[in-house]
């Protein structure tokens, strides 16, 4: 059996399988249960400076190879996830990543703070949400002059606490956007968000179905998209990246880290597989690492990006 620790930021997870931020909500209990599961670490769905109800339903709708969805950033608020972050820390070891958004710059800086103040053991910088642009605007994770900008004012606040930017497939040349992530002092990248937006329409009702209209795209289908941005960045960032988006089976992983990954976020695999997948995926790269007598991830990551 080969061991599978990976290190983040200088934070230790005993396999690299990652609960992606929006599946299991902000609660201390949901987050746990991944931890019963498997999961090497775990992150909350983003939260903001206040509470938010998020969209009314539809929110989220199974499409061919995957869901949409635009749920609308609901989240208790800051405050509140703060307490759910202590009560986690105070019966699990395993880290926990809070996800962060603001809707404006400075606002990214106030949920930091409180967030921090609770001290997850990492900070997942939500720039790239794709269901809000009526309300907010463009994603800002669409700006590498923003992108550049939120990650020099969350990194100042959230000091010790490594701090990853969730960028969005959507960016324009997403290497070189990570890469002024990094040169603005990010820890590290988590890549990709949801792909789209994308649409459904009910041809009985003749209507979109979401009740948004449009939703980000994550699931099976968007695994390809997820696994260029993750190699593309690897090429331009010397920082870990959380490889995320459609990953269901432990080759879906292992494509991530052959393209440069040191994670992987599992999120609509949840879903789909059910809470078992991060020990199937953990079972599937430790055979695969044994059969090709590799003593661990260490041996593989990024073997994609050699030429
Ligand atoms: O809440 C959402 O609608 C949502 C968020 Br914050 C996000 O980052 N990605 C996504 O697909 N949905």
């Amino acid at each position: 059996m080969v061991e599978l620790p990976v290190t983040l930021a200088g934070i230790k997870l005993h396999n690299p399988t990652v609960l992606a931020s929006g599946i299991l909500g902000v609660s201390a209990s949901s987050a746990a249960l991944a931890v019963a599961h498997g999961a090497g670490a775990v992150t909350l769905k983003s939260c903001g400076a206040e509470p938010r109800l998020g969209h009314r339903g539809p929110t989220i709708l199974p499409v061919p190879g995957g869901l949409l969805n635009a749920v609308g950033l609901s989240n208790p608020g800051a405050a509140a996830v703060a307490h759910e972050i202590r009560d986690f820390r105070g019966r699990c070891e395993v880290p926990l990543v809070a996800s962060i958004f603001g809707r404006t710059e400075a606002e990214f800086g106030e949920v930091a703070a409180i967030i921090c103040d609770a001290h997850p053991a990492l900070l997942e910088v939500n720039v790239s949400c794709p269901n809000v642009s009526s309300e907010f605007g463009t994603p800002f994770g669409l700006d590498h002059d923003a992108t550049a900008r939120i990650t020099r004012i969350v990194k100042d606040i959230a000091g010790t606490i490594p701090v990853f930017i969730k960028l969005s497939p959507q960016a324009h040349n997403i290497g070189s956007l990570a890469r002024r992530c990094q040169d603005a002092g990010a820890d590290g990248i988590t890549a990709i968000n949801s792909v789209g937006p994308g649409m459904a329409i009910d041809v009985y009702t003749r209507r979109p179905i979401l009740s948004n209209l449009s939703g980000g795209l994550s699931g099976r289908a968007v695994l390809p998209v997820a696994v260029r941005c993750v190699y593309e960045i690897a090429q331009n960032v010397s920082i870990p990246i959380i490889g995320t988006g459609g990953i269901t089976t432990p080759e879906d992983a292992l494509q991530m880290i052959l393209a440069g990954a040191t994670a992987v976020g599992i999120g609509t695999g949840v879903h789909s597989t059910g809470i078992s997948i991060f020990q199937e995926v953990c079972r599937g790269l430790s055979e695969y690492l044994e059969e090709s007598g590799f003593t661990g991830l260490d041996d593989i990551r990024g073997a994609a990006n050699d030429r």
